[in-house]
């Protein structure tokens, strides 16, 4: 049975992109010590504190990124993806995103704009609710802050009746 607390859960689907399996195993100074499955795990952690439900799913494929995108407008309120180098290539990433009309947050471990001027250009920032960069693995967490706020402020203006005779 479902109640009506959970019928209104928020789903938000985390996307991981290229090479961020690596993480925690190589180039440590960089991207830090924490493991995938350690982001995972304490996404997975705040998901339950905040009462929301998290698909999380990683993938060194743009095209295994762009099919999730598109399918996540059934069953997924919004997106938080941290595209890794496809940021910085991928029209795709980016059509699929608009396509998906789903509020989407773009996450970085590090700070782009402090590294090589290729990496400060985002195909995906034009598309995206936000972007964080530069905080480490919290970044998803304060994503998914982020996103449910904007979510409950956009539902309960998409719930609240409009007053009918008034002036627009
Ligand atoms: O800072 C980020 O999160 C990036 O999206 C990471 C990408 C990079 O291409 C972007 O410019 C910024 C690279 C992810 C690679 O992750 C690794 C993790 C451990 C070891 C090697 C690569």
């Amino acid at each position: 049975m479902h109640g009506p607390a959970e019928s209104y859960m928020v789903r938000m689907l985390v996307l991981h992109g290229p090479n961020l399996n690596l993480l925690g195993t190589r180039e440590r100074s960089l991207y830090g010590p924490t493991s995938l499955k350690a982001v995972n795990d304490a996404i997975a952690r705040l998901a339950e504190q905040i009462g929301i439900q998290v698909e999380i799913r990683q993938s060194n494929s743009e095209g295994d990124l762009v099919t999730w995108i598109q399918e996540a407008r059934v069953g997924f309120d919004g997106i938080i993806i941290n595209p890794a180098g496809y940021t910085h290539t991928s029209v795709a990433i980016r059509d699929a995103i608009a396509a998906a009309g789903l509020p989407t947050v773009e996450v970085h471990l590090t700070n782009i704009y402090q590294r090589e001027p290729f990496r400060h250009r985002s195909y995906i920032a034009g598309v995206a609710l936000g972007q964080i960069a530069g905080f480490g693995p919290t970044g998803y967490l304060l994503a998914m802050r982020g996103l449910l706020d904007h979510l409950k402020s956009t539902r309960t203006a998409r719930r609240t009746p409009r007053r009918s005779g008034g002036k627009a």
